[in-house]
C-alpha cells in the first residue's frame, strides 16, 4: 500500500453560523484518535495544530454574521493550505464549512503553481451555493462554493485567484437546497448528484464516473466532507440536522472508492459540533470514514468466492 505524507491541520472556525462548538472539533478529531489510525495505516503523520484567524477591519453587516473573522479565516487558512498541498496531503480538521473558502482557495492556488486543474467534491446535505446577496440566514458557512466558483459579490473576501471551474465540481448527499441556490445551480454545469438519485441509483455509479473525469485531467482533487452528509441517526453531532442522509455503508462506499481512485490530494473534515455529540459517536465514525478514505479496507479486491 502506498504510504502518504499526511498532514493535519486543525481550523476551528466557529463563526459561519450562529450555533456554536465547531471550535472544538480538531480537538475532538485528536481524542477520537485520528493521527493514530492513519499512522497504523502506515502514513507518515504530522500535525501542526491549529491555525488562528488573520486580524483583518472590516466593518460588520448586519446581514452577515460575524463577516470580518471569517474572512481573517480565510486569508490565514488559505496560507496554510496553499503550502500544506506543497508539502504532502493535508487533512483540514474543522470547524464549520466557511473554513473551506480558505482551505480549497489555497489548495488551488498549489494547483494552479503545479499546472493542474483542481476538481472538488462537495459531501453534504446542502449546496452551500449562497452568494452574501442570497443568503437569508446570513450564516457564511452557506456559501462556501459559491465563492470558491468565482460567484460575483464577495467584495470584502480575498479575490478568488483561481476559481474553480463548475465542470469540475460534483456535490454528492444534497437534501436541504434553497430556492436562490437551486436556481443558480440549475444554470452550472455542477454535477448534482441529490438523496432521490442516490436512492434509486446508487451512490457507486455518480462518483466512479466524476473520478473517471478526475483521472482522466490529471487533475488534483480536494474532498470536502460535512458531517451532514451522514444520516443523524449515525452521525448526530451537527448543527444543522438533515434526516435522509447517507448510511454508514454508504458513506464508507465513497470513502473506499476515493482511497482506490488513487485521486485524492487533500481533504476537509467539516461541521463537526462535539458539543452535540454522544459519546464521541460521531468523531468516531469521522475518524474510521477517514481511515477508509486511507487505505483501511476489509479485504482487498475482488472477493474471494465462496463456491
Ligand atoms: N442553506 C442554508 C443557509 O444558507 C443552510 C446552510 C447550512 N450549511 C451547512 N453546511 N450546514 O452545509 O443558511
Ligand atoms: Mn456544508
Ligand atoms: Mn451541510
Ligand atoms: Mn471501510
Amino acid at each position: 500500500m502506498e504510504s502518504r505524507d499526511i498532514i493535519l491541520i486543525g481550523a476551528p472556525v466557529d463563526s459561519g453560523k450562529r450555533r456554536r462548538g465547531c471550535l472544538m472539533g480538531p480537538d475532538a478529531y485528536r481524542v477520537a484518535g485520528l493521527a493514530e489510525a492513519l499512522t497504523g495505516l502506515g502514513h507518515r503523520v504530522t500535525d501542526l495544530g491549529n491555525v488562528v484567524p488573520d486580524a483583518v477591519e472590516i466593518a460588520p453587516d448586519a446581514r452577515l454574521w460575524a463577516l470580518g473573522e471569517t474572512v481573517g479565516w480565510t486569508s490565514s487558512l488559505a496560507r496554510a493550505g496553499e503550502q500544506a498541498a506543497g508539502q504532502g496531503m493535508p487533512i483540514f480538521l474543522g470547524g464549520d464549512h466557511a473554513l473551506s473558502m480558505g482551505t480549497v482557495s489555497g489548495v488551488a492556488a498549489h494547483a494552479a503553481r503545479e499546472g493542474k486543474p483542481l476538481f472538488l467534491l462537495w459531501l453534504d446535505a446542502h449546496s452551500d451555493y449562497h452568494t452574501l446577496a442570497s443568503t437569508e440566514s446570513g450564516n457564511l458557512h452557506g456559501t462556501s462554493v459559491a465563492y470558491l466558483a468565482g460567484r460575483e459579490g464577495f467584495t470584502m473576501f480575498p479575490p478568488m485567484a483561481n476559481p474553480i471551474p463548475s465542470k469540475n465540481i460534483c456535490m454528492i448527499g444534497l437534501r436541504s437546497v434553497d430556492p436562490a441556490e437551486r436556481e443558480a445551480l440549475e444554470e452550472t454545469d455542477i454535477h448534482l448528484v441529490d438523496m432521490r438519485a442516490i436512492d434509486e441509483n446508487g451512490i457507486r455509479a455518480p462518483l466512479a464516473e466524476f473520478l473517471a473525469r478526475v483521472d482522466a485531467a490529471g487533475g488534483l482533487l480536494h474532498v470536502s466532507f460535512d458531517v451532514d452528509f451522514l444520516d443523524p441517526s449515525i452521525a448526530p453531532a451537527v448543527g444543522t440536522t438533515s434526516p435522509g442522509g447517507t448510511t454508514f455503508r454508504e458513506a464508507h462506499l465513497v470513502m473506499e472508492m476515493l482511497y482506490d481512485s488513487g485521486l485524492v490530494t487533500s481533504l476537509d473534515l467539516v461541521e463537526l459540533n462535539p458539543f452535540l455529540d454522544e459519546r464521541g459517536k460521531t468523531a468516531g465514525l469521522m475518524v474510521d470514514l477517514t481511515a477508509s478514505l486511507l487505505g483501511r479496507r476489509i479485504f482487498d479486491r475482488p472477493t474471494r468466492s465462496l463456491a
